[in-house]
């Protein structure tokens, strides 16, 4: 998708135009036709629009492209990616990251409606082992998790 992306510059360049001089409202300017043009994140991700962007993330992870993550590829050592390494063989396969994705994305979409919304990431993010029926919606639990739930086997 570029169409967004070409209006988004017509709109800066026509705002750098007729603003010259005026660089902070310029770059105001800018930042609401961003706003317009849908470059803020929507608040809600359908499964296939998170498909997508883990597909993004795969293909950026995977700088040799052989469709598989090794340990030099990997972001960190402790990344959480780690997880979503099945077999435990140190390398994650394109299947390894889009099943252990959408297993997260399907955790996160509380009442499975197949979307995301940014309340369920919230939720999921200070998310308990237990209650899982008490949507947290009263002040942010405050803190990561520190016992790292999600431990399979
Ligand atoms: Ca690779
Ligand atoms: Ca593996
Ligand atoms: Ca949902």
């Amino acid at each position: 998708m570029r169409a967004w992306a070409m209006g988004l510059g017509l709109t800066a360049l026509m705002a750098a135009t007729t603003a010259c001089g005026k660089k902070e409202e310029n770059r105001a300017e800018a930042d609401r036709a961003a706003a317009k043009a849908g470059f803020v994140p929507p608040s809600v991700t359908s499964r296939v629009d998170f498909g997508g962007m883990m597909a993004r993330r795969f293909r950026e992870l995977d700088r040799d492209g052989n469709d598989i993550i090794t340990h030099e590829e990997m972001p960190s050592t402790n990344s959480r990616l780690w997880e979503l390494d099945r077999n435990k063989d140190g390398e994650i396969t394109e299947s390894e990251f889009f099943e252990g994705m959408l297993a997260r994305f399907d955790r996160m979409d509380l009442n499975r409606d197949g979307t995301v919304t940014s309340e369920e990431r919230e939720a999921s993010r200070t998310e308990r082992p237990t209650a899982p029926s008490n949507p947290v919606a009263t002040g942010a639990g405050a803190g990561a998790s520190a016992g790292a739930p999600g431990n399979a086997n």
